[in-house]
């Protein structure tokens, strides 16, 4: 969506603080022992007690109020009976609405002490996107925002995951524009716009650039690599991006 009146701004900062504050909630219960079941049961709460709603759930029928994805599993991680190890690398993504207004967000980071890879591909996520975010400005080109999230990957002997991507939101959980991809796209001339609403999501891999999707027809894995996410809806404006989901 553009974001143009300031109940616009105001919807889609109240969603945003919602979800962030149930993605910090579920990290912080994220400990060995526990299920992911039991981190989505928490979230699901969480989203009643706020009168917001999960956007996986009431858009996809998603069976999860939010996407919990551990190791090999990159996104769309159906929560369930799987118990969460020390050293794990989980990926915690919520998204929902309130008043119609949608926000997404999401973080991965591993559990207690990890491997130092692990540990590597969450903190170059987060400088893929402090880059990304330096070229999120109305006027500018859509790809510029992959193409430093291409090379921030690079940089540190990684790559990015090159078939899934970040979106426009707002009014839907996934709107125009389709697609913010992990890489300079040559034939994306597209635009960003004053107060566009996009989920801009970098994914980090250690070694392959595609998921797969699972037979349980959500999970998209890979077949030897570790990724790492990072997601926050941001609204594009000239005095700078505004990140409704810190
Ligand atoms: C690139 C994996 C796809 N919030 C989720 C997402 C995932 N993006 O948009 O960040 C969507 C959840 C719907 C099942
Ligand atoms: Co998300
Ligand atoms: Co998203």
């Amino acid at each position: 969506m553009i974001a143009k009146t300031e109940e616009d701004f105001n919807g889609l900062k109240e969603i945003g603080k919602i979800v962030a504050s149930i993605r910090d909630i579920l990290v912080q219960r994220t400990i060995p022992g526990i299920t992911t079941k039991e981190l989505d049961d928490l979230a699901g709460e969480l989203f009643e007690q706020e009168g917001a709603v999960s956007a996986p759930k009431s858009e996809y029928d998603f069976p999860g109020y939010t996407c919990i994805s551990v190791n090999e599993e990159v996104a769309h991680g159906i929560p369930g009976a799987r118990v969460i190890q020390e050293g794990d690398l989980v990926n915690i993504d919520v998204s929902g609405s309130k008043n119609g207004y949608f926000a997404d967000t999401g973080i991965s980071f591993v559990v207690g002490d990890g491997e130092e890879i692990l540990t590597k591909i969450c903190n170059v996520a987060k400088k893929a996107f402090d880059a990304g975010l330096k070229k999120a400005k109305p006027g500018s080109r859509i790809s510029g925002i992959g193409k430093v999230v291409f090379q921030t990957a690079n940089e540190n002997g990684l790559t990015v995951i090159k078939n899934l991507t970040g979106h426009g939101v707002g009014r839907n959980i996934h709107e125009a524009p389709d697609h913010i991809y992990n890489y300079n796209d040559k034939w994306d001339n597209a635009l960003l716009k004053e107060g566009m609403v996009i989920a801009f999501e970098p994914f980090i891999s250690t070694l392959e650039e595609q998921v797969f999707k699972k037979d349980d027809g959500w999970t998209y894995v890979t077949e030897k690599s570790f990724v790492a996410q990072i997601e926050h809806t941001i609204i594009i404006t000239k005095n700078g991006p505004i990140i409704v989901t810190l």
